[in-house]
């Protein structure tokens, strides 16, 4: 990273055509470059008022452009900071930011402009990481949890926690310095059980990322199985559209489809493969092959055999088992989930198992925060089991000072969700995630 301090610029706006699209400046020297681009006086732009007026590069006039400075320390990253609304599309785009560079600015970094608000407090961690998550959000309900996070949700159950280690972490200091007291049993009960219930909100936390997870990046299912055993058919149904061909006919499906549905707010890809066997030709054999090469990358496999017919063997919480056709066979007692896209039967059942997979059964806290990223999981898990090692000290009468290694290192974890203990490295390594202009 550069050093702050510096102008940088870059376009905040997606790439390709638009009706506008907008370049950010942010840095000292925001007012005097937006000054020289546009032809204005440095002294006759008003803060805050969205401006009318042209992007000039000597005697050449570049775009018809509205313009606005915001100064510091009232704007996102709380340096002064211009932004000039200018025509969309890659070329304009790309001329206004090379003469805003001309100027005097630097390109930023990705991530810069985020990174500059937290490191001026304009933001903490987990909110920079809800603008990330916000950007990227592909369903309403990804959306509503990072607005949540955007809003401070996660940054308050994680204070509250700080808090009840905190105060643990007193009284626990305060029996180093009288260590000739000896506690009474129910105070010493009393202190366990606090810890534990804090550790406890920690891990619920922390698993509420089964879901984030789910909800930010997708889940990825594919459906295997033998030829003709109903695969397409399921497919089509789960979807709700014809979209793989059927046929009686077995080998019908040769490459892998793909649909993408959202089911209660999770993206989810669905992917139906060419069905397994001994094939008798080249392109099927490659056809299988594409089926399992793609299965093997998916987050869940559906094993789908026909009602009546052998059932497959499940190799783990990655594959659910799932009996097709069942209409046939209604007085079997099936294996796994009994399906039928004839008369719809099992596909609320399925689709339910399918999502409790994914997110480890994980639910919304009560306050719908949850938890988007490993970052964030890793450190709640960490100090969730610090405070229980810290719990089982306590019971043990094990010295004070022990107690407090273990809580002092479930507060530096905790801490480290919000950035309040962070140290560079991890910094870049966060920030570089995000994209230019972000
Ligand atoms: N009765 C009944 N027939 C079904 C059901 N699902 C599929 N079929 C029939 O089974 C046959 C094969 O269906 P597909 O969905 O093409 O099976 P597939 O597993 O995709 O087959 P391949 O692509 O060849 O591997 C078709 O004739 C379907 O009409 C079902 O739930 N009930
Ligand atoms: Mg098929």
């Amino acid at each position: 990273m550069h050093p702050a301090g510096d102008t940088i610029a870059a376009i905040a706006t997606p790439l390709g055509a638009g009706g506008v699209g907008i370049i950010r400046i942010s840095g000292p020297a925001s007012a005097r470059i937006l000054a020289e681009v546009t032809g204005c006086k440095p002294e006759s732009l008003r803060e805050r008022y969205l401006d009318y007026g042209h992007v000039w590069d000597g005697e050449r006039c570049l775009d018809e452009v509205l313009f606005v400075l915001m100064r510091a320390p009232r704007s996102f990253t709380g340096e002064d900071v211009a932004e000039i609304h200018a025509h969309g599309g890659d070329a304009n785009m790309g001329m206004i930011l090379r003469r805003v560079i001309a100027a005097g600015g630097r390109h930023a970094q990705p991530g810069e402009f985020t990174r500059r608000a937290f490191e001026n407090r304009r933001i903490d961690l987990t909110r920079a990481e809800a603008i990330a998550d916000i950007v990227n959000a592909s369903s309403e309900k990804a959306l509503r949890v990072a607005q949540g996070q955007l809003r401070g949700q996660l940054r308050a159950s994680i204070d509250a926690l700080i808090d009840r280690v905190m105060e643990l972490l007193a009284e626990t200091e305060a029996g180093i310095d009288f260590p000739e007291e000896d506690l009474p049993p129910s105070e010493r009960d009393r202190q366990e059980a606090h810890a534990i219930e804090t550790a406890r909100r920690c891990q619920e936390l922390a698993a509420s990322f089964g879901l984030g997870r789910a909800l930010q990046h997708g889940i990825d299912v594919v459906l295997r199985g033998p030829v003709n055993v109903g695969k397409s058919s399921l497919f089509n149904a789960l979807i709700g559209q014809e979209r793989a061909l059927v046929h009686a006919e077995a080998g019908t499906t040769r490459d892998y489809v793909e649909a993408s549905v959202v089911w209660e707010g999770v993206p989810v890809t669905l992917v139906d493969t060419a069905g397994e066997r001994r094939a008798d030709s080249d392109v099927e054999d490659r056809g299988i092959a594409m089926g399992a090469e793609r299965a093997a990358k998916a987050d869940l496999e559906l094993l789908v055999y026909q009602a009546g017919g052998l059932v497959p063997e499940v190799a783990g919480s990655r594959q659910i088992l799932v009996a097709s056709k069942a209409d046939l066979e209604p007085s079997a007692e099936l294996v796994g989930i009994a399906t039928s896209s004839l008369d719809r039967q099992g596909l609320d059942e399925l689709r339910a198992e399918i999502l409790r997979r994914c997110t480890d059964g994980a639910s919304e806290g009560a306050e719908g925060v949850v938890v988007t990223n490993e970052r964030q999981r890793s450190r709640l898990a960490g100090a969730g089991t610090a405070l229980s090692a810290a719990a089982g000290l306590i019971a043990s009468r094990a010295p004070a000072e022990l107690v407090v290694v273990e809580l002092t290192t479930a507060r530096q974890l905790l801490a480290e969700i919000t950035g309040e203990e962070i140290g560079d490295e991890m910094l870049d390594e966060l920030f570089s995630r995000f994209c230019i202009g972000k």
